[in-house]
């Protein structure tokens, strides 16, 4: 009785009278005037979206990459852009205390006026803005985002930073694109890379909306669980920050309900005027089993639907449904037995899990163009190929949440980096504040991911001190060192450690963890194989033999480039195109003497193609580079994988193989995988085997054929192999039952979408059964017509 007359008292002070309770929200989505600078470009464009989509969509300006549109369209971001509309707002503004304009993402640099009054400036693409336009909001407005050229904006930044350089100036001339890009907080990897086109796109990225509401408002739900072991019991930490407009501090009753657990609590609460929250602590009721979340082949990803209520008084009641997950994680660098340094692995619910997987970078330039089809197709690829985990890498975006809710469905782990990559960063007090709030942000929206076990400061930019990658001199150095240990400890970690004590956070990768913390945050090498993660790269060694590859505690990156198949290229290109040496094959070989590499090293095991038919040539070359790439990531997995249990020469217990990378970005010679539109490479179906749950491993050491059983499974089993072998002089041979062995068989059917269940094999088997997965309908006509089949013989 009293709390009652308590709340009605506060909102009596609080709200004005005869107000509505409950937020009102009002979207700003769909179709906006686009403007560019001088006014000579006017066009319609949707919202969430870019420039340059909506330049194509219009049919203003052909597909971006078709050949050599990236180049062509550089003008589109030199320009500074205008977004504007006009909307009424569907509600008496007059109602209500606080009014709010809020823009999930925001690329990048603008100027947001509505009824020509300035209502706030945006910086960085990765922070949510939300700016109070209670006095400026009428019933009728006129909203403009004036937006500075992201490549201009970068290069005034770096101007005016006059004290010292912050290296890189500009990427390499290969990946034809913009210069200091370390200077804006934008998707890194959007002003060129070595696998990807320049285009620095200027939009509305995310959802744009008005958000108006009296009292308080709940702006962040979040949700942590923790194993408590003493008492045996899960708990749930369930988190709410709340604007409260109210003079008066709000009382609120707030109840958690999960039939599933038989648990339900309720608590009083009371939140001070201001930004405010809500810890609540929910102890799961101790006689209800808790099926924890396991990744993908270590069990279920079990979760339990919640409904957190909200009374905060005067008929204000809010209702969060979500799903509440149970798993914990460790990440484990302790002292080896036989072995000096420390490990380095996870443990997933108690349990060392084997980290296996792939890198991923930005699915498209234009992430307005990444839907939710296209996520899945990618993500379901990945389990598909027996990965149970991903890297969100540092010189992308941290991804959409529907990413992470799919990773949560299908057990993906995924380590995330923050968005910093292969560069020197600034520290001066704008740029770490726009970077803090960034930080506060993407940790509070991502938390209640169980797919999430690792928080990781940037890539490679210990690496690239350590390793002096920008020639700095020795007496200059110690700038960019406490510039390194500013950004990466004294305020993300320091954020990370507050906003989430639930996972473990690492400065950069590579890093020898732990070592490197005792070396002050930056190693002498962070490639130590005895430490921390490493990442590997080499071109120029026969990958075929393993000798050559790192025993390493855990490969977070290492790769092959390979070529996409003709039916992905076909569709950016013309008939002049299609030739290795072609203009255009240079052109979107982003990598230095990347062509030429490829062919180096399947010139090591294969005869390279001759064919006097150019097209022909150039087709039987692109298979090559995938038979290339695919035995390559092969025999190096292959040598983690069996790396798990063993320690050589004080080297060994590797613990996780992650190769670089999964996804393209558009259509062009890279380290994937999965070519840009999601087909598989063979390098794919590859993956599927040497990541599978039970793996032989063959390999010859000094004379000495080995075969090993790799397992993940979680108990024992006994293996016998369907195989013999017979010795002759120094020769071992596998004898098979088989009258014709046909080696790297590849069914390629051209556009039609969808996937094999195997494909690039050794065909043994006199005769095999291959299936189709079509992504979308298809006729078996139409299959008949696009079928191509080539196998190693077929290109001599
Ligand atoms: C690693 C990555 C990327 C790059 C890849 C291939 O260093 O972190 O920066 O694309 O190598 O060179």
């Amino acid at each position: 009785m009293l709390l009652l007359l308590l709340l009605a008292a506060c909102w009596g002070r609080g709200a004005l009278p005869g107000s509505p309770p409950g937020p009102a929200v009002h979207s700003l989505r769909g179709s906006w005037w686009l403007g560019s600078g001088n006014g000579s470009v006017v066009l319609r464009g949707d919202v969430p979206g870019c420039v340059h989509t909506a330049l194509f969509r219009q049919g203003l300006i052909q597909d971006p990459y078709y050949r050599f549109n990236d180049l062509t369209y550089r003008w589109i971001s030199l320009d500074n852009w205008t977004y504007s509309r006009t909307f009424k707002t569907p509600f008496d503004v007059s109602k209500w205390q606080k009014v709010n304009l809020v823009f999930e993402g925001i690329d990048t640099v603008a100027q947001i006026l509505i009824n020509n009054v300035t209502v706030g400036r945006t910086d960085n693409m990765f922070n949510r803005y939300s700016f109070d336009i209670t006095s400026v909001i009428k019933e009728v407005n006129f909203i403009e985002v004036h937006f500075l050229s992201a490549i201009s904006y970068a290069a005034e930044q770096s101007r005016s930073h006059r004290a010292y350089s912050v290296p890189p100036q500009c990427p390499p001339p290969v990946q034809k694109g913009e210069c200091h890009v370390n200077f804006i907080r934008k998707e890194q990897c959007s002003f060129s890379w070595d696998w990807g086109p320049s285009f620095p796109t200027q939009g509305i990225w995310k959802d744009v909306r008005i958000e108006a509401y009296n009292l308080c408002h709940l702006i962040y739900f979040t949700l942590t669980p923790s194993y408590v072991k003493s008492a045996q019991q899960w708990s749930l930490e369930v988190e709410s920050v709340f604007d409260v407009v109210s003079s008066k501090p709000v009382v609120g009753l707030v109840t958690v309900n999960i039939p599933k657990l038989q648990t339900q609590q309720t608590y009083t609460t009371e939140l001070p005027p201001g930004e405010g929250r809500i810890v609540l602590l929910v102890n799961i009721n101790k006689s209800a089993t808790v099926q924890t979340w396991w990744p993908s082949g270590h069990g279920n990803q079990t979760g339990y639907d919640m409904t957190t209520t909200f009374n905060m008084g005067a008929g204000y009641k809010i209702q969060k449904f979500s799903k509440a997950y149970f798993r914990t994680v460790e990440l484990v660098e302790e002292p080896i037995p036989g072995s000096p340094g420390l490990s380095f692995y996870f443990r997933i619910n108690g349990l060392p899990i084997f980290i296996k997987g792939s890198n991923w970078i930005p699915a498209d330039s234009f992430q307005d163009r990444v839907s939710s089809d296209m996520l899945k197709r990618i993500l379901q690829s990945t389990v598909d190929a027996n990965m149970n985990a991903l890297r969100v890498w540092g010189g992308g975006v941290y991804e959409q949440d529907e990413f992470y809710d799919i990773c949560d469905e299908l057990g993906i782990m995924i380590w995330q980096d923050f968005m910093f990559a292969c560069a020197l960063y600034p520290t001066d007090q704008n740029y770490l504040e726009s970077v803090r709030a960034e930080v506060t942000h993407q940790v509070k929206r991502l938390k209640s991911h169980p797919c999430i076990i690792l928080w990781s400061g940037n890539n490679e930019n210990e690496a690239a001190i350590a390793g002096n990658w920008f020639a700095i001199p020795q007496d200059k150095m110690k700038v960019y060192i406490l510039d390194y240990v500013k950004l990466y400890v004294k305020n993300i970690q320091e954020i990370v450690i507050a906003e989430d004590k639930s996972r473990p956070y690492i400065t950069s990768s590579p890093t020898n963890g732990k070592e490197s913390v005792k070396e002050r945050w930056l190693s002498q090498n962070p490639y130590d194989t005895h430490y921390g993660d490493t990442h590997f790269y080499d071109y120029l060694s026969d990958c075929w033999n393993w000798t050559v590859y790192p025993k390493t505690r855990f490969a977070s990156e290492y790769g092959f480039q390979s070529w996409p198949s003709f039916s992905t290229l076909e569709k950016v290109s013309s008939t002049e195109d299609w030739s290795y040496k072609s203009n255009f094959s240079l052109h979107r070989q982003h990598h230095a003497a990347g062509n030429n590499q490829m062919l180096h090293q399947a010139g090591l095991h294969f005869k390279l193609p001759q064919n006097a038919d150019p097209l022909k040539l150039f087709k039987d070359t692109i298979y090559l580079t995938q038979v290339m790439q695919a035995q390559c990531i092969k025999a190096e997995t292959e040598f983690y994988r069996r790396s798990r249990s063993e320690i050589i020469n004080g080297e060994g217990h590797t613990m996780g193989s992650l190769y670089w990378q999964l996804n393209d970005i558009w259509q062009a010679p890279s380290w994937a995988s999965l070519e840009y539109g999601g087909k598989w490479k063979m390098l794919h179906y590859f993956a599927q085997h040497f990541f599978a749950p039970l793996l032989p491993v063959g390999y010859e050491d000094d004379g000495v054929l080995y075969i090993y059983g790799v397992s993940d499974l979680h108990s024992d089993c006994e293996l016998t192999l369907q195989a013999t072998i017979s010795q002759q002089g120094d020769l071992y041979a596998f004898v098979l039952q088989t009258t014709a062995v046909t080696p790297f068989v590849w069914l390629d059917v051209g556009n039609i979408q969808g996937r094999f269940n195997d494909n690039g094999f050794l065909m043994t088997e006199k005769r095999k059964v291959v299936v189709f997965y079509p992504w979308e309908p298809v006729s078996i006509e139409e299959l008949e017509k696009s079928l191509s089949l080539t196998s190693l013989m077929d290109i001599y």
